[in-house]
């Protein structure tokens, strides 16, 4: 048994996520941290919600709503729909609570006692016609470096390269779209970040391991030069964490708040801190998983994002924690993910195009959105969402192969012998070939998973169901009852059987079906099974089970047709 802390990139504040942003990071990382449960070991999987910054105020402002009142509301509903998702977070925090306060402004104070934080007087862009400065989101305009028209004042989300807002060429205002623009000096707190390239370099040097997506962004922003700038980690917002230096104030910088992109990543560690609080837990029960001068060294972290949010993960969160000269547990893996796209275009979160996770759920339960999603989870490139394939996906695995197989056994079971396991029979051959692939195909599914290879890993999964189907199809139990009953009777335990095996390996990517299936089977111990044989055993001759609902329905050429036509606007 090992100690694993899983985090999710944390989602703004700012609305309802997307399929696309839920296959990113969230969900994955649930599908992680459900299998290594599974396996028995100790796993801590933290995700909150991101409230500071631009994208909350706006967002706010849109609402017309205090900022603090639409975060706390937004919190509740994200949390909510997470709980639909079947996401299992260990807690799921907010970056604005007063443990990531305390968190950022001590981290800050360390980083400026290790002299990495330099006062400059700023160039911020201005706006006349909005009356204040525009600092991040509250700017767009071209980038520089891929001529994105849309690019944000932080990032362009076209070819991920963090921006400052005065880089933007043709700049005009988010809010009004004012281009009455003027730069005007301000003073803001950096971080010395390229002050720890060389730190940074090793470090991301020794990562051999790491998926290609994710060492490439890593590498290219830190050998590209400019992508380790010393960066602005303060504001001139109202809404965020106010800037101190540990408990003191900090002169000049009165009125200030931390960069969003500073706090966001400190509050993978204070929402273990606010766990604790939850849990009635003390303080070193959250530090064994963080700090690794009190128990956290022997801790594996995994974190799983997007790539555009690869860069602050590989370089500025690390140059945080580097340059803090405590003992925090750096990450040992990051899964980036590419983009989800809708229907032949990008979702979009601003444009409201696609299917946001609150809908997904009012059509369909869960497990057909968490199978098809991790089943074409965007790894090795861009994959898109169609409503063909959804329909396809779900109708021939989720229905065909696994809910199918489970309906058409325990029904002929209890036609044929009743509720209860039939004890007659010896297996022969065509078994001994069953197990021995099952076995195999076991082995390779762990591998998947145990790489995180998510595609792979649900490829390998439905190789397992369709080899149980292959099986019956071959053995024909229905008719090999009317010669010989013994024989059939034995086909029927080992498929029963089969289905208890196919609950408990499914469970990461189909919780609700896995529970379904394993209470028709009456099955109390599910631990994970340690070979196809003696998963084919577990279920002793005249142990009862039920007759399952239907598991997965089909989905209809009209529903498809309707929800095709439903999501394809724009949602207000
Ligand atoms: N909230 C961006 C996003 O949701 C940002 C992630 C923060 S992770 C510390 O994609
Ligand atoms: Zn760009």
């Amino acid at each position: 048994m090992a100690r694993h802390l899983i985090t999710s990139a944390i989602p703004y504040i700012n609305g309802i996520k997307h399929l696309g942003n839920l296959v990113g990071s969230q969900l994955p990382a649930d599908l992680y941290a459900r299998y290594l449960r599974a396996r028995g070991n100790e796993v801590m999987f933290l995700c909150a919600t991101d409230e500071h910054g631009t994208p909350a105020e706006l967002a706010a402002a849109k609402a017309g709503k205090p900022v603090a009142d639409y975060c706390k509301e937004m919190h509740a509903v994200q949390a909510e729909i997470a709980k639909g998702f079947r996401l299992s977070f260990d807690h799921f925090g907010r970056s604005s609570s007063p443990q990531n306060h305390r968190l950022t402004q001590h981290l800050a104070g360390r980083l400026a006692e290790a002299g990495l934080i330099r006062e400059v007087s700023e160039k911020q862009v201005y706006s006349h016609a909005d009356k204040r400065f525009l600092p991040d989101r509250y700017i767009e305009g071209t980038c520089p470096n891929c001529g994105y028209d849309k690019a944000r004042g932080d990032q362009c989300e076209n070819c991920t390269k963090q921006l400052d807002p005065t880089d933007l060429i043709d700049p005009r205002s988010a809010i009004s779209g004012s281009t009455d623009l003027e730069v005007r000096e301000t003073k803001h707190l950096y971080l010395r970040q390229s002050d720890m390239r060389g730190k940074l370099q090793d470090w991301i040097d020794s990562k051999t391991d790491w998926p290609i997506l994710t060492t490439s962004i890593a590498k290219k922003w830190l050998n590209d030069g400019d992508g380790l700038q010393d960066r602005g980690i303060t504001r001139d917002l109202d809404w965020g964490i106010p800037v101190k230096k540990g408990e003191e104030d900090w002169p000049g910088m009165e009125g200030k708040v931390f960069y969003v992109w500073f706090d966001a990543p400190i509050e993978y560690i204070a929402c273990a801190g606010e766990w604790a609080e939850a849990h009635g837990k003390t303080d070193a029960d959250w530090e064994r998983w963080w700090r690794t001068d009190r128990g956290a060294d022997d801790v594996r972290y995994t974190q799983f994002m997007g790539k555009d949010n690869v860069p602050f993960h590989t370089l500025s969160f690390p140059a945080t924690i580097l340059g803090s000269g405590e003992d925090w547990k750096l990450v040992d893996y990051i899964k980036s993910f590419n983009y989800l796209n809708y229907d032949g275009g990008q979702f979009s979160t601003s444009q409201g195009r696609g299917v946001f996770m609150d809908q997904a759920l009012e059509i369909l339960p869960a497990d057909y959105w968490r199978w098809w999603l991790l089943s074409h989870a965007p790894e090795s490139s861009d994959a898109e969402f169609t409503w063909e394939n959804f329909q396809g996906s779900v109708n021939k695995d989720l229905a065909d192969v696994l809910g199918n197989f489970a309906s058409r056994v325990t029904k002929f079971c209890r036609s044929k012998f009743g509720e209860a396991v039939p004890e007659e029979g010896t297996p022969g051959d065509r078994e001994a070939q069953l197990i021995a692939d099952l076995e195999k195909g076991l082995r390779v599914y762990e591998r998947h998973m145990d790489a995180i290879e998510v595609r792979k890993s649900a490829a390998a999964l439905r190789g397992l169901w369709v080899l149980g189907n292959e099986y019956l199809q071959d053995a024909a139990p229905w008719a090999t009852f009317k010669e010989d009953p013994a024989a059939a009777a034995m086909q029927i335990r080992m498929a029963l059987n089969l289905i208890r095996f196919y609950a408990i390996i499914s469970s990461p990517f189909i919780p609700d079906a896995a529970a379904q299936l394993l209470a028709a089977m009456h099955s109390e111990k599910a631990d994970w099974p340690e070979s196809a044989e003696s998963a084919l055993v577990a279920l002793p001759a005249g142990h009862a089970f039920t007759v399952p609902d239907v598991t997965f329905r089909k989905i209809s050429d009209d529903e498809r047709a309707c929800w095709q036509e439903q999501f394809a606007g724009v949602r207000t």
